[in-house]
């Protein structure tokens, strides 16, 4: 059965573009329910861990530099079926391919810059969250 919490990075291209109050109004209509979330910067270590999974790949470089440049969101969201319900949400994680009305559609702009995480399986998004929130009071 699908879980029902994912885990959510607002990045810093869409924070510095001021659109963080955008993209929670359509997390909210979209029917996430917040239960956790804060403002944060990540180090370029805290980067690097975080995306270690992408470790091999061209742009693991250019991924770590961009999400250590500036502030993001982090947050853990429910509903039924967050995972997959929220990457609909979001739509592709290249802007030029995102469903029109997606967050990415929206806010992204390029592949690279792509203004929202979102994790891609319940084990993913558990992992996440942890990282961001292991040991905090979840509401
Ligand atoms: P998604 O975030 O849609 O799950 P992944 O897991 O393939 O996409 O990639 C993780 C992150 O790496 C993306 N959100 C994006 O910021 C970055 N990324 C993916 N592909 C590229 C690429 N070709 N060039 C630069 N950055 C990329």
């Amino acid at each position: 059965m699908a879980g029902n919490r994912t885990f959510t990075m607002i990045k810093p291209d869409a924070v510095k573009a001021g659109n963080i109050g955008n993209i929670l109004q359509k997390i909210n209509e979209g029917g996430f329910r917040i239960v956790a979330m804060k403002l944060t910067k990540l180090s370029t270590e805290k980067a690097g861990e975080f995306y270690a999974v992408h470790k091999e790949r061209p742009f693991y470089g250019e991924l770590v530099e961009f999400m250590s440049s500036g502030p993001i969101v982090a947050a853990i969201l429910e509903k039924d079926n967050a995972v997959e319900d929220f990457r609909k949400l979001i739509g592709a994680t290249n802007p030029a391919e995102a469903a029109p009305g997606t967050i990415r559609a929206l806010y992204a702009t390029s592949i690279g810059e792509n203004a929202v995480h979102g994790a891609d399986s319940d084990e993913n998004a558990a992992i996440e969250g942890n990282f961001h929130f292991g040991g905090v009071e979840m509401f």
